[in-house]
Formats: C-alpha cells, structure tokens, sequence
C-alpha cells in the first residue's frame, strides 16, 4: 500500500513518529493508500528548512523564480492524465471533472503566477524638489499555506504559487482527506529541481499539523480556504500574534433567476452551479430563487433533467455526479436532508443514499437532491451543506429576493439571470458578496479579487492582489536636498 511522504528540505521524509492514517478512496469506501501522522516536530523541521531557503530565494531574480513555477506548471500538464485519475479516485469527482478543471487549473495558477510576477511593480510618490517616496514590496517571509478537500491541487496551488512567485518560502497542508495530489507534486517539484527549503509539504490532521502552522511563530502570514468555523479556530490563534491572515470559507451563494432570463443558458448552467463537484464547491448556488411567472415551469424543467444526471463511479465518461468527499461527510449532507423535511421542505428529487453493487457497494454515492417549501431564514438555507442539495423557491419583488438573497451570514459568490441591463447593474451592486456572475456561473479571470465578505472570509486572492498578501509594503522617503 502507498505510503505517503512529506517533502521537506527538498526530499520526501516519512513523519518523525512513523505514524500514519488510512487514506479512503470515497468511490469504493475502502483504504487505499497511507499519510504521515505528522506533528508539531514534522512542522518544525519545514519550517527550518524554509527559514533557511529564506534568504536566497527571497532575492532570486523574478525571471528565476519565474522559471521555476513555469517548469512547474508544464510538468503538471505533461501529467495530466495521471495526476486527474489520482484527484479523481483521492477525492470521488468525475474523472472527467478533474481532467477539464482540477488540474488544468493547477498548471494555470502556476503559469499565472509565474508570469504575473515579471509585470508586477510598485509605486513612487513625488514631493516636486523636495522628495521621492518609493514603495518597497519585500516578501514577508515563510507563508503558512493550509488547503481543502474539494478542489485538492487547484486550492492548493492558488495559494502556493503567488507565494513562491512573490519571494516567500511555503510550508504547505494539504487536506488529510484528499493528500495524493499534493504529494505528486511534490515529485514535480523535486523534479523541476525547485531548490530545496523553498517549498515544504507536511501531511496530517487539521488539529495537530495545521494548528502547529497556524501557532508556529516563525510563520508571519497564513492563507486558509477551509470551513467558517476552523477559519475562526485560526483566527483566535494567530490574531493575537498579528500574522497576516488571508481566509477564503464557506458560503451558502444565491442564485437568483428573473423571468426574463435567457432560459435555456440559465438552465444549463444551473445544473452545474447547483451540482458541479457534488455539490461540494464553495461558489455552488445552493439556494434558487425563481420569480413566480417561470418558477412551475423551472421546477418542471429542473428535475426532469437532476433525473437524468447520472450517479456512477467517477472513473466512469458519462459520470455526472461522482462520489462524495467522505463518510462523515455523506452523513453530514443527509442529516441536513432530514433537517429540510423536519423544517417543512418537500423532497421534490433524491435525498438517499445510491447503494450500488460490486467493488462500489460501499461508496458515499448521493441522488442529487431538490427541496422546495421552505422559509428563506430556516437552518437548510441559512447553513452551508456542501453537497449536491439545493432549495428552490419563487419570489415576485425584487426587493423581497434581495432580502433572501442577502439574508445569510455569509457572502461569497452570487449568480443572478436577467436579460435586464439595468437590472443586473443595479441588483448585483445590492448583494452582498465578494463575487457576482451575471448570466454565468465560475467564469473564472484569474486578475480579478477573489473572495468573500462576512463569514465566508476575510482578504481576497487573485491577481496582484495575492502578491501584495505576500509581500509587505514598505515606504521609503529620500530627501532631496
Ligand atoms: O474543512 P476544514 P473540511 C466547508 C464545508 C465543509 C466544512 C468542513 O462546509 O463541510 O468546511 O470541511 C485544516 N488549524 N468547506 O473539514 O476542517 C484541515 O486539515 C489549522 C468550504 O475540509 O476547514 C484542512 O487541511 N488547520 C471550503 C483545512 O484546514 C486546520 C472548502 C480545511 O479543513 C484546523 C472545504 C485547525 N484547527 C470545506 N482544522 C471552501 N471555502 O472552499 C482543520 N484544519
């Protein structure tokens, strides 16, 4: 059985203790592979070697390190194939959704930040004859880089990039649920002859190998995607030591729907936006709102199509909907379909289990799942599920779908459908959260702030925003005479 290694100083270490965990594979639910048990000591060791990368790759050229996360970046596309078949069976997604998002994300978000950094410059004031300000943007230093299950290398590598590209050296986590392709980059890494401390890959559990990063005090800046609640676990720890925190978590996103949409566009994307990853996408829009003149026919249309998606092995082509991250987890999503029930809400398609036979019997399979009559502030549409479970619901005001819309503690990502121009401009200007598609749903430019507002975080990523997070603006006032 594999055993996974942690990739410090440049080399893949077993954990200091010897200890690992089972690794599932959620298609099959049964242990395939193993991952370091690592702790606070595996934690000190990379951050060792990352201090001592510090100071060279601090002041490596920008070209240079541009190289490197280039090489990166064509290593990942030249395994493909191999590392989507590895996120697929680590995390239960469609192979096909790991081969045409997951991974070929991965390699843009290292080319991205690979060629971003070579345009990235700061700015100059001028005091006339008096004086010249410069802002100096230094890397801070050793980034703490704690990632999530859902979009394993594609969240993992939004964060390490922009650190690598802005000068910091990286002690990095990966979720303990969804290891193996970080590990696989690890061997990119060494491949790509990325010089040893710089990047540091520790495996283990949340509560011991990520509350040992986030307490470290030789780790000045961190950036989290992961639930609200463990984001704030991490907050109270590291608030206190003034690190810089960038925290990208949970939502439970709107998707608003006027009769005027264009409705075929607005279906079709719909049932991703609702079902895409199983529903296990923090930008999903979980809750649907439909003005009353389409909302019987939407119904309609919604679940004779959600009927249609097939619930199979994720290595399978006509896979739509794959297994879900975990056990724990699956039995998360149903108890939060029992919760709808007991709030009043109908099951209009799914809410079970999907027993399959053979090799796959004991997989965490779920029936996409749709649920109308329920009150826009009960706790099925106030708490984020992270599955493939959405409500529907009509409204007839614009006013009363943005109190809906707007009605959460959090504020992540919005989608609205309208053909109305002034409309779009002036409701999406009304919602609160850090991302609005209009007629789209995760049309991604990599330049533009991501993130939320609320409890779905605090900072945004992307673009230079993600470089300055990395670095720290220094101003320096030279007199002139
Ligand atoms: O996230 P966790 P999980 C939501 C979703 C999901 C819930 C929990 O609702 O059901 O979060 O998912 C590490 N100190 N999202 O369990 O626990 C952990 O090991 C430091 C939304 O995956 O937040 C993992 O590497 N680190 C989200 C990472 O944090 C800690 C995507 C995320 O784990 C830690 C995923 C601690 N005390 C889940 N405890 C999104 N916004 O995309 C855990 N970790």
């Amino acid at each position: 059985m594999l055993k996974i290694q942690n990739y410090i100083n440049g080399e893949l270490v077993a954990p200091e203790a010897g200890q690992y965990l089972d690794n599932y594979d959620p298609s099959r639910g049964t242990v395939y592979s193993l991952i370091p048990d690592s702790d606070e000591k595996d934690v000190d060791r990379a951050v060792a070697a990352a201090k001592a990368a510090f100071p060279e790759w601090s002041v490596t050229p920008k070209d240079v390190r541009s190289n490197y996360l280039l090489k990166i970046a064509s290593l990942i596309e030249a395994n493909l194939d191999k590392l989507a078949k590895a996120e697929s069976i680590d995390n239960g997604k469609p192979l096909h959704l790991a081969k045409t998002v997951d991974i070929p994300r991965a390699a843009a978000n290292f080319h991205f930040y690979g060629t971003g950094i070579l345009h990235y410059a700061a700015h100059a004031h001028s005091m006339e004859d008096t004086a010249i300000n410069y802002t100096l943007r230094q890397p801070v230093g050793v980034a703490g880089c704690i990632s999530p299950w859902n979009l394993p290398l594609y969240l993992f590598s939004w964060k390490i990039a922009p650190a690598l590209a802005a000068g910091c050296t990286v002690v990095a986590k990966p979720s303990e649920v969804t290891p193996m392709t970080a590990y696989l980059l690890s061997e990119i890494c060494i491949q790509a002859g990325l010089p040893k401390g710089v990047l540091n890959i520790v495996h283990g559990l949340g509560a011991k190998v990520g509350a040992a990063i986030t307490a470290n005090p030789q780790i000045p800046v961190l950036s989290f995607t992961g639930g609200t609640k463990t984001g704030a676990d991490i907050a109270r720890v590291a608030a206190p030591m003034f690190k810089k925190m960038s925290l990208e978590l949970g939502g439970k996103n709107p998707n608003v729907i006027f009769a005027d949409c264009n409705y075929e566009k607005m279906l079709s994307t719909t049932m991703l936006s609702s079902f895409a990853n199983q529903g296990q996408i923090c930008l999903c829009g979980s809750r649907i709102f439909v003005e009353r003149p389409i909302y019987k026919k939407f119904k309609a249309d919604f679940v004779e199509k959600t009927k249609k998606l097939l619930v199979g092995d994720p290595l399978g082509e006509k896979t739509k909907i794959g297994a879900v991250v975990s056990k724990p987890h699956m039995e998360k999503i149903l108890s939060y379909v029992e919760l709808a029930k007991q709030e009043g809400g109908t099951v209009l398609f799914g809410g079970n289990r999907v027993k399959m036979d053979g090799e796959f019997s004991e997989g965490y399979y779920l029936e996409p799942t749709i649920i109308e009559g329920l009150s826009h502030n009960c706790r099925t549409n106030q708490e984020e599920i992270f599955g493939p479970v959405v409500t529907i619901m009509p409204f007839d005001t614009e006013e009363e779908v943005l109190m809906y819309a707007n009605s959460t503690i959090y504020g992540l990502a919005s989608t609205v459908w309208t053909e109305n121009l002034t409309r779009a401009h002036r409701f999406a200007a009304n919602l609160h959260s850090g991302i609005v598609w209009v007629n789209c749903w995760l049309l991604r430019d990599l330049r533009t702030p991501f993130g939320g507002v609320k409890s779905s975080g605090v900072g945004r990523e992307g673009g230079f925003e993600a470089i300055e997070f990395f670095t720290e603006p220094k101003n320096i006032c030279i007199k002139l005479k």
